[in-house]
């Protein structure tokens, strides 16, 4: 039994004033951005407390207001050893569903000059193969005819609407999500759907908005109920929503926020170690591929081969090889890094970050929305390679776990829990299609995922990969690669 937990709330009352509302306030961005705004505002000062809103449900709600939406995140070092600090940035928490008019009374309010985004891939109701805001998604047909919306877009096309009806400037949109040039893409779904609601707020949005990319790292595993009976054990105080992370993080931003407010349009970010930027674009290729898409892979083969964990995964010699081949041969000559970056010693210390013990990042976690995640982590690297005249037999191996995996049904017989918006009807696919040549040619026919062309160059090389899988398992097809 741990120490009666005291009391765990607020170190002191003196609180910024809000500046931030954040969408989608799930672990990341409180192990991440908030940390960051967090020391911008302690080394230089600003009102940029943060309003966090859920989208979806109210657990994070709940559990945050006990503690007055404090709390814990914990670093976890590869010697074992964790360290705890206390977040205080975060001021309250709004439930959507509960209250849609709240949430867009906070991001009217002329003191928020930033909204921050974590809303996962499938958030921005986007088409993943082109980038295009999809209007037959249920919540935009919703958002389309409702003035209380309920998607991410919606709150940011109905807010900026009150705003520029009161004559206040817009809020800079600022997305911190795994997504190619992800400022323009939430850009472009605002404005898409701003332009079917009323053209004159689409020129206003385009001409006064600022959407700026930004590339975002920090590992950030789920929390279990283990993880806060241990803190409590060590703390002494009973925190309900801590968030564990890796020691490591990276946040590249490009400077290019509402005018309108002048010095206070964002918060001292470079003060707490980002790096502001004119161009993200060669630091989220970097990040994208060499992380993400490395994630991908591992996590759908680690999955197959029975691997719990990415550290669990690395530790098996044929991954090892595997991953280190994967950013050697066809992900690093795929793109080129920005100025000064050693992309050998990135690497390099991704195989740590990776390896860390402390981190148990659940293959499982990593595979979730796989239709949403393999255009830009491993479609666009492969499509790159292929118009270089470079075969990528990896990515394709890669490709073909997704295909295996979304099957569901593991190795041994055994269900997958398959977390996908497209969950079953790739689950119906695979089931209706009989070889595995078909299954592969049936998946490929998934426009939302893979494009006709790209479709048609991977067939063979998916196919011959996805066969190999079946024969000899995913374990010793990956070994077959290297
Ligand atoms: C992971 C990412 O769950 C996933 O898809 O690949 O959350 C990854 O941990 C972060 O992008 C690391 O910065």
């Amino acid at each position: 039994m741990h120490a009666d937990p005291q009391k765990f709330g607020r170190s002191t009352a003196a609180q910024p004033g809000p500046g931030i509302v954040h969408l989608g306030l799930g672990a990341f961005f409180r192990a991440f951005g908030a940390i960051y705004v967090e020391d911008a505002v302690r080394i230089s000062g600003g009102d940029w407390g943060i309003i966090g809103v859920s989208l979806q449900s109210p657990g994070t709600r709940d559990k945050l207001a006990q503690q007055d939406f404090v709390y814990t995140a914990v670093t976890q070092n590869p010697d074992g050893g964790e360290t705890f600090r206390k977040v205080e940035i975060v001021q309250d928490v709004l439930v959507a569903p509960e209250n849609p008019e709240a949430v867009l009374a906070a991001m009217a309010n002329p003191a928020i000059r930033i909204v921050t985004l974590t809303v996962t891939e499938k958030g921005y109701c986007h088409d993943p193969a082109t980038g295009a805001l999809n209007f037959a998604h249920p919540d935009i047909i919703h958002d389309l005819e409702h003035a209380l919306p309920r998607s991410a877009p919606g709150f940011l096309v109905r807010a900026l609407q009150r705003r520029r009806d009161a004559g206040y400037p817009p809020f800079t949109v600022l997305t911190c999500d795994n997504l190619p040039e992800n400022g323009k893409l939430v850009g472009r779904a605002a404005l898409d759907l701003a332009r079917k609601l009323d053209p004159s707020l689409a020129d206003w949005i385009a001409s006064e908005g600022r959407f700026p990319s930004t590339m975002v790292d920090r590992i950030t595993p789920a929390t279990k109920p283990e993880d806060i009976d241990r803190l409590a054990q060590k703390t002494g105080y009973r925190d309900e929503a801590p968030v564990l992370c890796e020691p490591f993080r990276q946040w590249v931003v490009e400077d290019d926020f509402v005018p309108a407010y002048g010095a206070d349009a964002r918060p001292d970010l470079a003060a707490a170690g980002a790096e502001m930027v004119s161009d993200v674009t060669p630091y989220e290729n970097m990040k994208l591929r060499m992380l993400n898409g490395t994630h991908s892979s591992l996590a759908y083969l680690g999955y197959l081969a029975g691997h719990e964990s990415i550290a669990e995964t690395v530790a098996d010699p044929v991954f090892a090889s595997f991953v280190k081949r994967l950013w050697r041969e066809e992900i690093i000559p795929s793109f080129t890094p920005a100025e000064g970056v050693d992309i050998e010693a990135y690497a390099g210390a991704l195989y740590e970050r990776y390896s860390n013990p402390a981190i148990r990042h659940r293959t499982w976690q990593i595979a979730m929305d796989g239709s949403q995640k393999l255009p830009q982590r491993i479609l666009a690297t492969i499509a790159d390679n292929l118009a270089a005249g470079r075969k990528c037999p990896g990515l394709m191996l890669a490709v073909a776990g997704w295909m295996r995996y979304v099957s569901g049904l593991d190795e041994k017989g055994q269900p997958i829990d398959v977390k996908d918006p497209l969950a079953q009807h790739l689950r119906e696919l695979s089931d209706a299609a009989g070889t595995p040549e078909q299954k592969v040619a049936a998946l490929l026919s998934v426009r939302e995922v893979f494009s006709a062309g790209l479709a048609a160059d991977l067939s063979a090389p998916v196919t011959e990969a996805y066969g190999s899988i079946c024969e000899l398992g995913a374990r010793k097809a990956v070994g077959e690669i290297l």
